[in-house]
């Protein structure tokens, strides 16, 4: 199977952990969904990566259905439990974390694609409110647990370690680690992990 994505994004990252912590093997397309010339929206009509091209030809998005699709392909590091509220407690922490990135991404976009007289400041400051008060709700639902749900690794880990790498890259200013050390504890362990080392974000 293919995977296409870029180095910079988030939702690909969640993948590519998930492909290396199940050991599944996979080419790696890149494409810059930016550009005039893309071709993404051959496989994906939304235009956006990750999108997961099968064998067969069919594509598969958007991470939420890749990762869930993938843990089932394997049952080499299981990732998210089979039912119930166990299940959906992991479901959780998954949007959250896509949820502080979803916000993050809409700053990034009216600051990176709207000319300055035309940005909204309230809109940036509605955004920045949900990342702020994401963080804030993943370090309490964190405490003082070694992973973010039960006693094990799970794609919550996965889900939270690549949204809080993701600001770190793209928001410097915001002081995560001092407000929140317990996400800078659990972001470092995570860190160590060949397969966050192989996924650090690139621009
Ligand atoms: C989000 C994917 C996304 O926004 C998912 O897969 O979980 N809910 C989706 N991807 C961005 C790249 S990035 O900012 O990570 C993307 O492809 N944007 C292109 C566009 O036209 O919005």
């Amino acid at each position: 199977m293919k995977l296409i994505g870029s180095l910079a994004s988030p939702y690909v990252r969640k993948v590519r952990i998930v492909m290396a912590e199940k050991r599944l093997d996979y080419e790696f397309v890149l494409e810059d969904v930016w550009s005039p010339d893309t071709v993404i929206g051959l496989s994906n009509p939304l235009g956006k990566v990750p999108c997961l091209v099968m064998e067969d030809g069919g594509a598969m998005f958007d991470s939420r259905v890749i990762v869930e699709y993938l843990d089932t392909m394997s049952p080499v590091g299981k990732l998210i439990p089979s039912a119930g509220r166990e299940r959906a407690s992991i479901k959780c922490w998954e949007a959250l974390a896509d949820g502080v990135l979803d916000a993050g991404i809409l700053v990034r976009l009216e600051r990176t694609l709207r000319p300055a007289d035309r940005q909204s400041d309230v809109w940036i400051a509605r955004q920045l409110q949900k990342v702020q008060q994401g963080l804030k709700a993943m370090s309490s639902g964190l405490g003082d647990h070694a992973f973010c749900a039960g006693k094990q690794f799970t794609l919550a880990d996965v889900a939270v370690g690549s949204a809080l790498g993701w600001i770190a890259f793209r928001f410097p200013e915001i002081d995560w680690r001092d407000d929140h050390p317990n996400l800078a504890r659990l972001f470092d362990k995570l860190s160590e992990r060949q397969s966050f080392r192989d996924t650090v974000p690139v621009a």
